[in-house]
């Protein structure tokens, strides 16, 4: 069927599609998985089950759906704002438990990007199930953005993170570098480390800056969600070092190689990463093209003379530039927070 013919025949297919994407979002935004959502409709056009996938390890969507519709499912069809998996991760594939539950029809959203769930829809086809994909795919990917990055490249999405003055400065000439940026940009700091996976940086930040890396409100409370830290390099960690606290998880990674520490993190189910780390590990992920992002905290001071916020890049000339696309633009009191992407993303 043409996708406009499948429109005409089936004119609520968005209405419910939409409906499954506002019950996904209520799954947790930092998670190894993606925010899913599935609604579940008897022939007689009544919703009879309703269900959203509450992180790793917990049932997904169209099972708790399922479950709540029961035999209603029969001859019904069920919305999935994601292609049902069809694999046996740490639940079942549920294209089978749709298939044994005697849905007709299958109407998701966005195609499963992960090599090891897809395929779902092929099994419902093969079991005689009706399948309609695409229905808002645009809407469900933009739910778990970092989710469907990471499943595409087989690797975290990288932010690097900066502060630096106007005139590009991260150190001043005696290397004092704390409060480079205000306090507004600080608060932003913490509350972007409680949105991603991880936080990484460099031995030689944890041994010059002795960081706690957690995500902490202006009181210096504890946020609920903490990331897990990253450490990588070679370096031993000092046994007194602020980052071992309890607050939250550390990791050390002992390896300067970029790719290596994105393939365990990702392994681990790290989706996002906040890459905090001085000039050579930002040089490092800049030069292995493994930056996807970069947050700049541009602060209203001028130094004239110090350190910049990243390393050299090997670049020597302005054709070989690192290009990036512009944003985001946000006034912080009075500094400026500069959000520019890799032209990829
Ligand atoms: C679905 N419905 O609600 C979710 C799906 O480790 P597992 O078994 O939880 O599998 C995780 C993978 O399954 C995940 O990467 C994605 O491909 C899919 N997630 N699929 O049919 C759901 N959360
Ligand atoms: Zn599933």
């Amino acid at each position: 069927m043409t996708a406009a013919a499948d429109i005409a025949a089936h004119p609520d297919d968005a209405r419910h599609v939409h409906d499954a994407l506002v019950l996904a979002a209520r799954g947790p935004i930092v998670d190894p998985n993606p925010r899913v959502g599935c609604v579940v409709v008897a022939p007689d056009g009544q919703v009879v089950g309703r269900g959203w996938h509450a992180g790793a390890g917990t049932a997904h969507a169209e099972v708790v759906a399922l479950r709540e519709a029961g035999d209603a499912a029969r001859g019904g069809t069920a919305y999935v704002t994601l292609e049902p998996c069809a694999h046996t991760g740490r639940t079942g594939p549920c294209a089978r438990a749709l298939v044994d539950a005697a849905v007709s029809r299958v109407v998701f959203a966005q195609t499963d990007p992960d090599l090891r769930a897809r395929g779902g829809a092929d099994v419902l086809r093969a079991a005689g199930v009706e399948v309609t994909g695409g229905v808002l795919a645009e809407e469900a990917a933009a739910l778990n953005p970092y989710w469907t990055f990471a499943a595409q490249h087989e690797r975290p999405y990288v932010t690097w993170k900066f502060a630096a003055t106007l005139d590009g400065r991260s150190a001043a000439a005696d290397g004092s570098s704390r409060w480079v940026s205000g306090p507004r940009s600080r608060a932003d700091v913490h509350r972007l480390r409680s949105e991603v996976g991880a936080v990484l940086v460099g031995t030689g930040t944890v041994l010059a800056d002795d960081p706690q890396l957690t995500a902490r409100d202006d009181d210096g409370v504890a946020s609920p969600r903490q990331p897990l830290r990253v450490v990588m390099g070679e370096r031993q960690i000092p046994a007194g070092a602020r980052v071992l606290g309890e607050t939250a998880p550390t990791l050390h990674l002992p390896t300067r190689d970029p790719a290596i520490v994105l393939k365990s993190l990702h392994d681990k189910g790290i989706r996002r990463v906040l890459l905090e780390g001085g000039p050579t590990v930002g040089a490092a992920f800049l030069q292995t093209d493994l930056v996807d992002e970069v947050i700049a905290y541009i602060a209203a001071k001028l130094l004239g003379f110090g350190a910049s916020a990243v390393g050299p890049l090997g670049v020597t000339t302005i054709d070989d530039a690192i290009e990036l696309n512009l944003h985001d633009v946000r006034r912080l009191g009075d500094d400026v927070r500069l959000t520019y992407r890799r032209p990829r993303c």
